[in-house]
């Protein structure tokens, strides 16, 4: 049953009892109620954060002025800076959290190739495993703000945002209580861990703040600890809490719609969407609990190849064959649409490059075969990472090469 039909549901036995109780409700009890029906919902985390300029947000235009966002414009958005600029007149942010994770490998345990016959695999990150996140998270903001308007009797505006909106829903989250920011920039909960994706509803209603004036955030629990910053196989983090997204194999395999910078080819490994290795790393995790939803579990599409077509540790050589009518089809509804087919394969090809196959290995004929088509296809992005595999593999040919990025190294490095 969708959730709104669920909330309108339990609504209809008892609203005009709650709507005479909530009339001389206070912030507070509104607050402990919103969390209830966030909880009811099936959110793991909820809290409310004042609608503020947030000190962390004061680092934001340095960031952005040394070009750690790359492409992604979106970020330049001055309303960034406060959630009171997203909408007049805001007065809080309620943020919620919904854990993701699952009982399966993680991405530094799991094999590379996890039925030898298959072929070699590439890697698809946690996050999008399953169901699209936007709308399950989406779906289930909305039933908040449905039962909030049921509830609660004055008018006033909300809206609610998963990645959609000029929000920075970490920093908002950290001040809703939630969490603190860690240094591999991700919002980590002392007994969840850091698998957990985040909304967050900006409105013009008066509520109590999770922390109240005299309580501080969640401690930073980093410690002395830099794990996950020498596991980066791209140097992404480039200063504790600092992120050049640029060099982030989750930018480079679903923002950026150009060719991966040559220099970040090899470092990018099997990964063909996504990354979880500053978070497979992190000792918070390492005890997370496994999410109590079904939407998250991998996808298995279509078993024929032995399991090659699990969105779980997926087949390279289903991902290089897929047309685009059946990546519509395979992924329909999932967060893997968003790299679109050219970004897929494109990413699949410099998998398979990584691999480095070679004659007589399972799959070898087959998959040098697709890369030949690809090579030789019109798509010049694709022709040429294509080209880049073949190279590895030992077939090079005289298309030209990846070019340069202008990708500023890290600190230290290059
Ligand atoms: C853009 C974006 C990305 C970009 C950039 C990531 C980034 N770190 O910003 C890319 C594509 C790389 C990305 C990757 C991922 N993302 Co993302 N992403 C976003 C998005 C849409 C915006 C984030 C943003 O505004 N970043 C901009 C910069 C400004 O943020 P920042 O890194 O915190 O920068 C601050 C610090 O550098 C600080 N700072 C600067 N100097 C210094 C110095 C010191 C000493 C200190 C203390 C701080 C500091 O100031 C900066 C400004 O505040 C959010 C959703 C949202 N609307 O918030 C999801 C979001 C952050 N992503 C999320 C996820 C799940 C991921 C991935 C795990 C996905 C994956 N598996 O591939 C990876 C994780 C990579 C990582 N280590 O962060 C989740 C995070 C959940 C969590 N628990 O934290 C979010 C919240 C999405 C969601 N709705 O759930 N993402
Ligand atoms: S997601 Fe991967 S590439 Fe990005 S910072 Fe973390 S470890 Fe590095
Ligand atoms: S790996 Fe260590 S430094 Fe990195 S986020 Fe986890 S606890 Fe913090």
């Amino acid at each position: 049953m969708p959730v709104s039909m669920h909330w309108r549901g339990i609504l209809r036995l008892d609203k005009r009892a709650r709507l005479r109780q909530n009339r001389s409700m206070s912030n507070a009890d509104r607050t402990a109620r919103v969390i209830e029906i966030s909880r009811a919902l099936g959110f793991d985390l909820c809290g409310v954060a004042p609608s503020a300029e947030f000190p962390e947000l004061a680092r934001l235009e340095e960031w952005l002025k040394r070009g750690h966002a790359g492409e992604m414009r979106y970020l330049h958005d001055p309303r960034r800076h406060s959630p009171s600029l997203a909408m007049q007149g805001a007065r809080c942010v309620i943020v919620c959290a919904l854990n993701y994770n699952t009982s399966l490998p993680s991405s530094t345990e799991a094999p590379n190739e996890i039925a030898s016959q298959i072929g070699p695999r590439g890697w698809i990150s946690r996050y999008a495993w399953g169901d699209d996140y936007h709308k399950v998270l989406g779906g289930k903001l909305d039933g908040l703000i449905e039962t909030m308007r049921q509830e609660f009797p004055e008018p006033f505006e909300a809206r609610g945002y998963v990645d959609t909106g000029p929000v920075v829903e970490r920093v908002a989250a950290k001040y809703a209580g939630l969490g603190w920011l860690a240094k591999n920039t991700c919002l980590i909960n002392e007994e969840l861990g850091s698998w957990l994706f985040l909304g967050a509803i900006v409105t013009t209603l008066d509520l109590a703040v999770s922390l109240g004036p005299a309580e501080a955030p969640a401690p930073d629990l980093c410690g002395n600890c830099r794990l996950c910053i020498d596991a980066c196989p791209t140097s992404a983090i480039v200063e504790p809490y600092v992120l050049d997204a640029r060099r982030c194999i989750s930018y480079l395999t679903i923002e950026l719609r150009d060719a991966i910078p040559a220099e970040l080819r090899e470092p990018m490994g099997r990964h063909v969407f996504g990354c979880d290795i500053c978070q497979d790393v992190c000792p918070w995790n390492r005890r997370a609990p496994v999410s109590a939803l079904p939407n998250f579990k991998p996808r298995h599409r279509d078993l024929k190849l032995g399991g090659a077509n699990s969105l779980f540790s997926p087949g390279l050589e289903w991902l290089v064959s897929l047309t685009e009518e059946e990546f519509r089809e395979v992924f329909r509804g999932s967060p893997v649409k968003r790299a679109k087919w050219r970004g897929l394969v494109r990413n699949a090809c410099i998998a398979i490059g990584n691999a480095r196959l070679r004659p007589g290995e399972p799959r070898y004929e087959e998959i040098r075969a697709r890369l030949a088509q690809l090579a030789a296809a019109g798509d010049a992005l694709i022709a040429e990472h294509a080209q880049w595999a073949l190279d590895r593999l030992g077939f090079p040919a005289s298309l030209p090469q990846a070019p340069e990025t202008g990708v500023v190294p890290p600190s230290g490095q290059g």
